[in-house]
């Protein structure tokens, strides 16, 4: 912080001539700066006056430092500003000089350092925020847009994508036609944008998991028209009912039975009701692949069916994901 010494004097206006006179007051302070300038902790020397253009003028002197040690060394050691002042007692109103020793509370030198600081952070910050902005942007983009077109699919899809693709043509031709437009225009059309975008993505991950219960069910209504001639070519086979088979850690399990042997009617459509009892995915697939289990991944917990025509023959069975543990025959006649 700043230490100053200020010198107050008063002169009578008719003799504040005589100051600027080669041998005057102001003249030897001016020859004085060369002393100042060599002193340690010297900053800054400044002589004001008051403005009133009759009648005794104030002078102020005032000397600043960086440290007080600077300003008693200066003080204590002739010549300063005082022994210089006092030698001209003759132009000064008696009883009008003041040596007053201050320090600085608030300097700009003392502001600058926190307003530098205050700006370095906004050079760190923006450069930070802004290709953060960017990438955040671009990603909802990607991934928002990606989810809006598959919750719609198909040609609704199509023209979205198309009326997406034409408003940015025309967005871009608005803000490329107005030179003008400030830098909160753009960044109000992003924003808008932006929130558009993400009430959109917002909408398709919510009305996803509905649209897959729809698959679900699609995927279903097939194996229940498929139960009737199943369970005609279960009775063929022998067998009662329905088929269920449980797929546990790792093996196929019917009525306690680990990978038996099943059966299956000879040019009948038939359907294998499945049950992942593991918590590992499972599936069964026959014949090679010719026939797999919808869905073709049954997580843990959930059910699946295999739905399969054979001609006559002996045909294997497997859990694609383990092929070696969980396998075994099925006989069709
Ligand atoms: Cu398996």
């Amino acid at each position: 912080m700043e230490y100053i010494q200020t010198v107050l004097l008063q002169v009578d206006s008719a003799r504040l001539d005589r100051a600027s006179e080669p041998d005057g007051l102001l003249s030897e302070l001016d020859d004085h700066r060369a002393h100042l300038r060599q002193q340690p902790g010297f900053r800054d020397l400044r002589i004001t006056r008051s403005i009133n253009p009759e009648g005794n003028v104030l002078i102020v002197i005032e000397t600043r430092w960086g440290d007080d040690a600077s300003l008693v060394r200066y003080e204590t050691n002739e010549p300063n500003v005082a022994s210089i002042v006092r030698k001209h007692q003759d132009i000064i109103v008696s009883g009008s000089l003041q040596v007053l020793d201050m320090e600085a509370l608030r300097t700009e030198a003392s502001w600058q350092p926190a307003e530098a600081e205050e700006q370095a952070q906004q050079r760190v910050i923006w450069p930070i925020l802004i290709p953060a902005g960017v990438l955040a942007f671009t990603l909802l983009v990607v991934y928002g847009l990606s989810r809006v077109y598959l919750e719609i699919r198909g040609d609704g899809a199509t023209a979205l994508a198309a009326g997406i693709a034409i408003g940015v043509i025309i967005i871009a031709f608005f803000v490329a036609a107005n030179r003008n437009l400030k830098g909160w225009h753009i960044a109000s059309i992003v924003m808008l944008c932006a929130v558009v975008l993400f009430g959109a993505t917002i909408w398709a991950v919510v009305e996803e998991d509905p649209s897959e219960a729809e698959e679900e069910e699609v995927a279903e209504e097939p194996a229940d028209g498929g139960e009737t001639p199943a369970e005609g070519g279960e009775e063929g086979a022998g067998g009662g009912g329905e088929v269920v088979v449980t797929m546990d850690d790792n093996f196929f399990d019917v009525n306690g039975e680990e990978n038996p042997a099943l059966s299956a009617g000879a040019g009948v459509e038939t359907t294998f009701q499945l049950t992942n009892a593991g918590s590992a995915i499972h599936n069964m697939s026959i014949n090679d692949g010719a026939f797999v289990s919808e869905p073709d991944i049954i997580n843990g917990g959930d059910d699946g069916t295999i739905t399969f025509t054979l001609d006559a023959g002996t045909y294997e069975y497997k859990c694609d994901f383990h092929p070696d543990a969980m396998l075994g025959d099925l006989t069709v006649e």
